[in-house]
């Protein structure tokens, strides 16, 4: 059949050559190298590389935590020749963080700051409504966004920690992916928050946050 309609077949191939050639090219151009420069699940208690490190148990595994008003850094050298870096971990949400809440609860902010850039500045609140409750800027940036408390939480009914460890829905675990764009040979890494509580005495019980599974990862392209 295609023999007999040289006049329709013709432009079809071309368009045919055309398409598949683009699309050799873009495969080509879009492959991507990724290597795990980071790994750390932090069960051998191995803080090579964090500053400001603490380790607890939850949950049957070992996190990195628990912090309020603190945080850890990570810097890690030698990378290999990239554009990107990954970023993801899991993250811990203990008790009874107020979201977007004002004075004296809030608002109870968590930040991620790459080379001293911040690229994570959100607040997560775990009081579910409709008891008193606020709402949270995650998976957007605080102020821009009224989202209902635990909105995004992989796992959103785990034990809480201290002043809700008998409240299941006491703590909230986020998986969080994030890619940036870099590329020098060191890389150094900052998780921290701004927790609000100025009407307790125990503040890391009120409300607190740990961290695990934290890989690091250099993208490049051909
Ligand atoms: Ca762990
Ligand atoms: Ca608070």
């Amino acid at each position: 059949m295609l023999a007999t309609h040289p006049t329709i077949c013709k432009p079809l191939l071309s368009f045919l050559i055309i398409f598949v050639s683009f699309f050799l090219v873009s495969c080509q151009k879009g492959s991507q190298n990724q290597k795990t420069v980071y790994s750390n699940n932090f069960e051998t208690s191995d803080l090579i590389n964090i500053s400001g490190g603490i380790l607890t148990n939850f949950n049957n595994t070992t996190v990195l935590g628990r912090y309020n008003k603190a945080g850890f850094g990570l810097q890690i050298s030698d990378l290999p020749a990239h554009e990107l870096v990954e970023i993801s971990f899991d993250l811990y949400i203990h008790d009874s963080w107020d979201g977007n809440g004002i004075e004296p609860d809030g608002p109870d902010i968590w930040k991620l700051e790459v080379e001293g850039v911040n690229y994570i500045n959100t607040t997560f609140s775990n009081k579910e409504c409709p008891y008193t409750c606020f709402p949270q800027s995650y998976p957007f940036n605080y102020l821009n966004s009224n989202q209902q408390p635990k909105n995004g939480a992989y796992f959103p009914q785990l034990p809480g920690f201290c002043l809700w460890s008998d409240r299941s829905g006491g703590s909230s675990m986020y998986k969080i992916v994030k890619r940036i764009r870099h590329s020098s040979a060191s890389f150094s890494l900052r998780c921290l928050d701004e927790l609000v509580q100025s009407n307790t005495a125990d503040k890391l019980c009120d409300e607190s946050w740990s961290l695990d599974n934290l890989i690091v990862k250099t993208i490049d392209f051909d």
